[in-house]
Parts: C-alpha cells; sequence; structure tokens
C-alpha cells in the first residue's frame, strides 16, 4: 500500500537562502507510516492548488515568529524574527486544504498559522500582552523534557486520541493563539490559560498544538506517538 503522502513546511535562514527542518519532524511522521515531502515556498496560486492537489496532509513546523499583518496588527516591540514568505504560502496552502477538507497538523508556529488561516488571531508575545501571571513557555530544558500540563477537553478530538484529560508537553514558545477562529474550539488549555491545543469543530482532522510533539515522541511519550498515527490514519484513503 501507498503510504499518505505528507506535505511538511519548514523553517528558513532569516536571510531565506536555507530550508530547515529538524529531523525529529520526519522520523515522527516516518514511524507514524506517512511519507514526508519537504515543501517550498513562494508559491503562485496555481502551484498551492497543486500541492494540496498532491499531498494527503500537511504537516506544520515550528519555527519562527508571524507577521502580524496577517491578523492586522503591526509589529509589537517583542515580536521575534519573521520569514513573511513562509507565513504567506504556509497560511495560503492551509486554506486550501481546509477548503478540500484536508487533515492538518500543526505543531508550535503551525498552530498559530492554522488558526489565522482559519481568521483567528494570535499573541505577539503573551508575557507583554496578558495580565495574568504566566508559566514558564520558553522552557530552558531540553526539548525533550515535558514542563507543564495541557488540560483537555473530554469531547475533543485531542481526547480521542490521546484517551488524557491532562499530561505533561514541553513548551517552547512566546506567542499563542488569541482569539480562536469560529470553525475551530479549543480544545486543551494550560493551567494559566494559554491556549494550547485546537481543533475544527467539523472537519475530522485539523489540529494544532502549541507545543512540539516531535521531540517526546522521539524519547517515546504515548501521547506524541499516538498524536502522529492518528494524523497518518487520518491521511490515509480508506
Ligand atoms: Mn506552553
Amino acid at each position: 500500500m501507498m503510504k499518505p503522502v505528507i506535505g511538511v513546511t519548514a523553517s528558513m535562514e532569516i536571510d531565506q537562502s536555507v530550508y530547515t527542518v529538524n529531523n525529529r519532524n520526519i522520523k515522527a511522521i516516518l514511524r507514524a507510516g506517512g511519507m514526508p515531502v519537504i515543501l517550498p515556498y513562494y508559491l503562485e496560486e496555481e502551484d498551492v492548488q497543486q500541492i494540496a492537489s498532491q499531498i494527503d496532509g500537511l504537516y506544520a513546523t515550528g519555527g519562527y515568529d508571524i507577521d502580524p499583518t496577517l491578523f492586522g496588527e503591526e509589529p509589537h516591540p517583542d515580536l521575534g524574527t519573521i520569514i513573511p514568505a513562509r507565513d504567506h504560502s504556509e497560511i495560503k496552502l492551509m486554506k486550501k486544504l481546509l477548503e478540500w477538507k484536508k487533515p492538518i497538523l500543526g505543531v508550535c508556529r503551525g498552530s498559530q498559522t492554522l488558526n489565522i488561516a482559519a481568521g483567528g488571531d494570535m499573541y505577539q508575545d503573551i508575557y507583554a500582552q496578558t495580565d495574568q501571571a504566566l508559566l514558564q513557555h520558553t522552557q530552558k530544558a531540553p526539548m525533550e523534557h515535558m514542563s507543564h500540563y495541557v488540560y483537555v477537553e473530554k469531547d475533543s478530538l485531542l481526547y480521542r486520541i490521546t484517551g488524557k484529560e491532562k499530561f505533561k508537553i514541553n513548551s517552547y514558545h512566546h506567542q499563542a493563539n488569541r482569539d480562536v477562529s469560529g470553525e475551530f474550539r479549543i480544545s486543551g488549555k494550560a493551567s494559566d490559560g494559554v491556549v494550547e491545543a485546537v481543533e475544527s469543530k467539523e472537519l475530522p482532522f485539523v489540529l494544532g498544538l502549541q507545543w512540539h510533539p516531535e521531540a517526546t515522541a522521539a524519547v517515546n511519550d504515548q501521547p506524541s506517538l499516538k498524536i502522529y498515527e492518528a494524523f497518518i490514519d487520518a491521511c490515509t484513503t480508506k
């Protein structure tokens, strides 16, 4: 049987000369039975259509911050590096996949581009733009260390996948989703209220996770492995 083809979005160096994807992402998809294919940017509309039609699912990896122009804001002083070309192509591709009801898994910044693609918005910096006391969401521990809990809504896709109402995740972000698209719902939050998981209300598999399950899948964390298995299963033509 042919493996489902999973389009993988890459990060870029700031001078836009080099595409980079952490191999943990590739390994997590291969281990779950998918065929990862790293995608280009600088796409014309017809290129977006072609890629969207040829992939069985889209996996949006982590990376730099997101261009606030995309949700109608100007840059906050605490906004980090952005690669607008990546944001624009990734979001165009997501819009097409949402339209065609194909599976999407977004991790870290991928959960934010996903929400923006569906009309939501985000904090440019959670520490500067929220009033409540926050956890340390930019952990200083190694990436496979699970530093804080996510509390999962019981009737959600994320709960059906993991079977857990609460589990530990790693945390490498200073941005997060703010207003969640009307097409989506929040399915997981941290104890401080930061949105950690969003998913489509209607589509079978559209999931955005604010953490990096590819790093914890590498050390055999069960919820992380189940997330990739469920994603690849959703991308598999039955
Ligand atoms: Mn976090």
